[in-house]
């Protein structure tokens, strides 16, 4: 059975989430080296998914919402940005990605995501490396989809996914990770989510942070997704070790 490295890429990874419209261009390029080792070592059936960090969680921050036509342009244009910017720096490190616009492949029916997956599929078997990102997705309520989302929606329609979660803290705590006494756990359940302490994400946020990536279990974990991994990608070699089935500071998120 062929299966399929779904990877997101926090937007705190990727950017400042503090600051508006910054990159971390050395976390990308570094990023970019150890997903090249990890395509030729490991597997190259790779769909990447990014989140929306200071680009697209600020703007709608500042428009207070999607609800003006200005909105919705200004975050659909400033996500495509960032990821435009991402699949330049992984394209020159010699990465065959593809940018598919989210919201041209997806729709919300009754709140739910549903997406169109067969040209992403077909860009695999190409030997491409496809990158989706958070974005707004229109339907009966249009509304924010979160890279987190679409990585478990992606996972549970493939015949055999791995979800690999890059964030900044090593994995999930039981309690907000910058508390001293804040222990790693190195395999969550679905059922002590609700023992776990979660704190805001720093920075602009608009959609759940580690909270949200964890819940969105209850609905997307299935009998596919043989593996999810949440983990530290400001680590170098984390996300190769993640790739390779190699990495051991983590959390695993299991169903049961
Ligand atoms: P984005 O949502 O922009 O794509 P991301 O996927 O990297 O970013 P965040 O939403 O920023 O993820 O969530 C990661 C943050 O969650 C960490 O910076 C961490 O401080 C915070 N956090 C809060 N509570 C916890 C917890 N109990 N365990 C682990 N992290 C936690
Ligand atoms: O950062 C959010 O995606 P996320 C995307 O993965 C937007 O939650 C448009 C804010």
């Amino acid at each position: 059975m062929t299966t399929t490295v779904v990877l997101k890429l926090g937007g705190s990874l990727v950017t400042e989430k503090t600051k508006p419209f910054s990159i971390r261009f050395s976390v990308l390029k570094r990023l970019a080296q150890e997903l090249v080792k990890a395509y030729k070592e490991c597997c190259s059936r790779i769909i990447i998914v990014h989140g929306g960090g200071s680009f697209g969680h600020y703007v709608v921050k500042e428009h207070g919402g999607i609800d003006t036509a200005s909105a919705v342009t200004q975050t659909i244009m400033f996500m495509r940005e960032l990821s435009m910017i991402i699949s330049d720096i992984f394209t020159s490190y010699g990465l065959p990605t593809v940018v598919f616009d989210t919201h041209a492949l997806a729709v919300i029916r009754n709140n739910d995501l549903y997406l169109f997956i067969e040209p992403i599929l077909k860009s695999l078997d190409l030997g491409l490396i496809p990158i989706l990102y958070g974005d707004i997705v229109f339907g009966e309520k249009t509304r924010i989809v979160s890279g987190d989302e679409i990585v478990w929606c992606i996972g549970s329609k493939l015949t055999s996914s791995r979800l690999l979660f890059a964030t900044t803290v090593d994995g999930v705590y039981d309690k907000d990770p910058s508390e001293p006494d804040a222990k790693l756990l190195d395999v969550v359940r679905l059922s002590d989510f609700k023992d776990i302490l979660f704190s805001s994400t720093q920075g602009y946020d608009v959609t759940g942070g580690m909270r949200l990536k964890l819940e969105l279990a209850y609905k997307y974990y299935s009998e596919n997704i043989k593996e999810v991994v949440i983990f530290n990608g400001l680590i170098e070699g984390r996300t190769y070790e993640a790739i390779c089935g190699t990495i051991t500071r983590c959390s695993r998120v299991l169903r049961y």
